[in-house]
């Protein structure tokens, strides 16, 4: 099952209830300030992300990404590779708003979960201004709210086997259904959280609706949108291609720290 509408254009009728928003000039222009002077696309084109051993050898793993004041905030989140989803079941979710959506938690748990998003906003919150930083190039400062993963790993349990984070995703993006991964460690880490809104509203579909992880020491890939499960593995190589993430498999950098 590759997921794609059998429905038709009348599937795509959300787009034109403004959930997506913006046309493509505006939401360019909510970045270009920082797409364009920031140090990063520079740095990149010369260095590419930091490895995992280069940044362990610069900062420790619990070190904090910098945060932002309100002011710093663009006025349109650019949106990138998924925005739009039109696999089934999301379209589904979409039309339900997401009312009987739930994040499965699974794995190499003591404790499956299976929550709502009045589970997932009754639980402890975490507020946080980021800058998102893309490899093709640009930046884009938005503030992030949502629940640490940390509390919901606590509330599951995490096996003593359990190595890695596998994040589901329910969209399909070329051939393949996005997911991505990460280490415990960072899954831990404070500023790790599933996020819900996104500048104090919730999620729109262009930005990953209705939850999205945000890892905010690494690159824009490793930020997987619009989750269906987090799945606790020791081992990634049987998932996907193998590589831990939907652009690893096709050759990026697994760490992806910045
Ligand atoms: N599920 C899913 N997650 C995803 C992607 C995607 O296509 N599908 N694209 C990634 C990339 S490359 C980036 S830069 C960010 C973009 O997030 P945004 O649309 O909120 O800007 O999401 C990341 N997470
Ligand atoms: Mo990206």
């Amino acid at each position: 099952m590759k997921g794609k509408t059998s429905k038709g254009n009348g599937r795509r009728r959300f787009l034109t209830r403004g959930l997506v928003g913006g046309g493509g000039a505006l939401m360019l222009s909510g970045c270009d300030k920082l797409g364009n002077t920031s140090w990063f696309s520079g740095f990149l084109d010369k260095a590419g992300p930091f490895t995992e051993a280069a940044q362990a050898a610069v900062t420790p793993a619990n070190a904090l990404a910098r945060e932002y004041t309100e002011a710093d905030i663009a006025p349109t989140f650019r949106a990138n590779g998924s925005t739009d989803p039109q696999d089934d079941d999301y379209l589904d979710h979409v039309d339900a708003d997401f009312a009987d959506w739930k994040l499965e938690v699974r794995g190499l748990v003591d404790k499956p979960l299976s929550l709502s998003l009045v589970d997932l906003r009754a639980m402890p919150s975490r507020t946080q201004i980021t800058r998102h930083d893309c490899v093709e190039g640009w930046s884009c400062i938005g503030k992030w709210k949502g629940v640490p993963l940390k509390h919901v790993l606590e509330q599951a349990g995490v096996k003593a086997q359990a190595r890695f984070v596998v994040f589901r995703c329910m969209d399909t993006l070329g051939e393949n259904i996005y997911y991505e991964s990460c280490r415990l460690v960072d899954a831990f880490h404070p500023q790790t959280i599933l996020a819900y809104d996104l500048n104090d509203k919730p999620l729109l579909v262009a930005n990953g609706a209705p939850l999205r992880v945000r890892l905010e020491r690494k690159l824009g890939y490793k930020q997987a949108k619009y989750l269906a499960a987090i799945e606790l593995v020791d081992s990634y190589a049987k998932i996907g291609g193998g590589k831990g993430g939907y652009w690893e498999d096709l050759g990026y950098d697994w760490y992806g720290g910045i």
